[in-house]
């Protein structure tokens, strides 16, 4: 999916299973403009695959890889195992206390390989935290983040007029 960004994101989420919650994000980089591939690659189940992916990403022009895993939620520590581009880490909920599972296994990082973990299911914050990462070097992008920014403001504040208590 090409946007009028040059730079790009690539999701890769363990299994199709996690497709729903990682459709948000998508949506995030669509509004943005922002180029993305999608990939279903699991750590456990195709770790060959996931190796070969991650260490061909950099030359395929990938800028930020955002990984989506529940349960034993160990792709997206693998995928940062692999390559220095930046990992944002997506915790799918699981059926164990709201993916309590999910979100430890991807935050409890050891110290030496990092990965930005956002909430449980957040896809859209992964995204936005994906696409604030490429504004650094795109200031249409940084300008279009701060107007979304802008518009959310306006929002909260248009709610005032709702309220009926
Ligand atoms: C993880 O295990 C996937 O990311 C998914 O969230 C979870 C369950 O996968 P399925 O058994 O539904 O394929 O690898």
């Amino acid at each position: 999916m090409k946007g009028w960004s040059t730079m790009k994101v690539a999701v890769i989420m363990g299994s199709i299973s996690d497709l729903e919650i990682v459709r948000k994000a998508v949506d995030v980089f669509k509004f943005f403009g922002v180029e993305y591939e999608i990939r279903i690659l699991s750590a456990h189940r195709t770790p060959d695959e996931v190796t070969e992916y991650v260490s061909g990403a950099r030359d395929s022009g990938v800028d930020v890889i955002i990984g989506a895993a529940g349960k034993a939620a160990h792709l997206p520590g693998v995928i940062a195992s692999k390559t220095v581009i930046p990992v944002i880490g997506l915790p799918i909920e699981s059926s164990f206390m709201g993916g309590l599972d999910s979100l430890l296994s991807i935050v409890r990082m050891p110290a030496g390989i990092a990965v930005a973990t956002v909430g449980t299911n957040a896809s859209e914050n992964a995204a936005l935290l994906a696409v604030q990462m490429l504004s650094l070097r795109d200031g249409r992008l940084a300008d279009r983040m701060v107007e979304y920014r802008d518009n959310q403001r306006r929002m909260v504040l248009k709610n005032n007029e709702f309220i009926d208590l």
